[in-house]
């Protein structure tokens, strides 16, 4: 641990750089190129994001948002007294005070985000704005996918809860977020809650749309990944030379962005070269889209159950309680 002004900062994020080259290379030398979609959030990725959130095609972040508005009380009860809310990937915070706000005497909060810098602002900001509730926060560093302890509160509790909004669990394949899951649990130690935000799956037409909006934020998210890789890792991919693409794959129930390459060409990474064929693509992302039946599918093998379901009219998106 490490204090950073008012905290003391529970730190378990790996150097970055190493595993960041790692994984880029291994992804661009399968024979399907990959790129882990965790490294769309540079500085500029996350603010590309934040602008996605905005737009009208993006419908997941607007609803989720109304969801949890208009069922905050509920949703509050569900979570029972004196509960320690966990919120993987914080990120900006948010979803975390319509959350926090109408909880019944939390102990503590506990944000969890792999970006240092925006954690502990983030922290400080929502310490300052519950100061006269006396709320306890204590951030952990960490990619939440991976080992980390929870740190203890200074109030005890036994009511766990585990906050993943956002329908980031989508990002994950249907065997990664049982592990993950899984992994919750044994976080845990005992019986917890999981508040989760889950896309639900619809008309193709809408869903393709949320991920090819007409003012193209969404394409320069998705193209933003090879500036943070030429920059990081001393890469020359040329961004003219490849293009946006992204639809679903209704077989699978999932989003897929991509990227094409325009032409036969060889791109350097490092002192690695890899080279393309004209129409080949990179696989950047896979944003799953969940029915009742999948949720049920995933919580069960993951040591859960899904106990309440909250929707907004449309059944477009979903916020979930699971228990385990
Ligand atoms: C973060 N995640 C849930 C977003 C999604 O919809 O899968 C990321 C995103 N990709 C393109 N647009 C938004």
């Amino acid at each position: 641990t490490t204090s950073i002004g008012p905290f003391t900062l529970y730190d378990y994020a790996p150097t970055r750089e190493s595993s960041f080259r790692t994984e880029v290379l291994h992804g661009l030398s399968q024979k399907k190129k990959a790129i882990p979609c965790k490294f769309f959030y540079d500085e500029r990725g996350s603010r590309l994001f934040d602008e996605i959130c905005e737009l009208d095609e993006y419908y997941p972040t607007r609803t989720e948002l109304a969801i949890l508005r208009t069922y905050n009380r509920e949703i509050a009860r569900e979570l029972g007294a004196r509960p320690l809310l966990i919120e993987l990937g914080s990120g900006s915070g948010n979803k975390t005070r319509l959350v926090l706000d109408y909880l019944d005497d939390p102990a503590a909060y506990v944000p969890i985000d792999i970006a240092r810098e925006h954690l502990i602002s983030s922290a400080a900001l929502l310490l300052d704005a519950y100061a006269d509730r006396g709320l306890e926060v204590l951030p952990v560093c960490a990619d939440y996918t991976q080992d980390f302890d929870i740190p203890r509160a200074r109030r005890p509790t036994q009511n766990l809860v585990f906050y993943f909004p956002g329908s980031t669990i989508g990002n994950l394949s249907p065997e990664e977020a049982i592990r993950f899951l899984a992994h919750l649990r044994s976080l845990a130690r005992g019986p917890c809650a999981l508040l989760l935000g889950a896309d639900l799956k619809k008309d193709r037409t809408v869903l393709e749309l949320a991920y090819n909006d007409r003012a193209g934020v969404t394409a320069a998210f998705n193209l933003n990944v090879l500036t943070h890789i030429n920059r990081e890792l001393g890469a020359d991919f040329n961004l003219d030379r490849f293009r946006h693409r992204s639809f679903y794959n209704e077989r699978d129930g999932r989003i897929e962005m991509h990227l094409v390459s325009t032409c036969s060409q060889i791109v350097r990474v490092g002192d690695v070269t890899i080279p393309f064929t004209e129409g080949e693509s990179i696989l950047t992302e896979h944003s799953y889209k969940f029915s009742a039946d999948d949720m049920t599918h995933i919580a069960t093998r993951g040591g859960f159950r899904v106990d309440r379901v909250w929707t907004d009219e449309k059944s477009l998106f979903s916020v979930q309680l699971l228990r385990s």
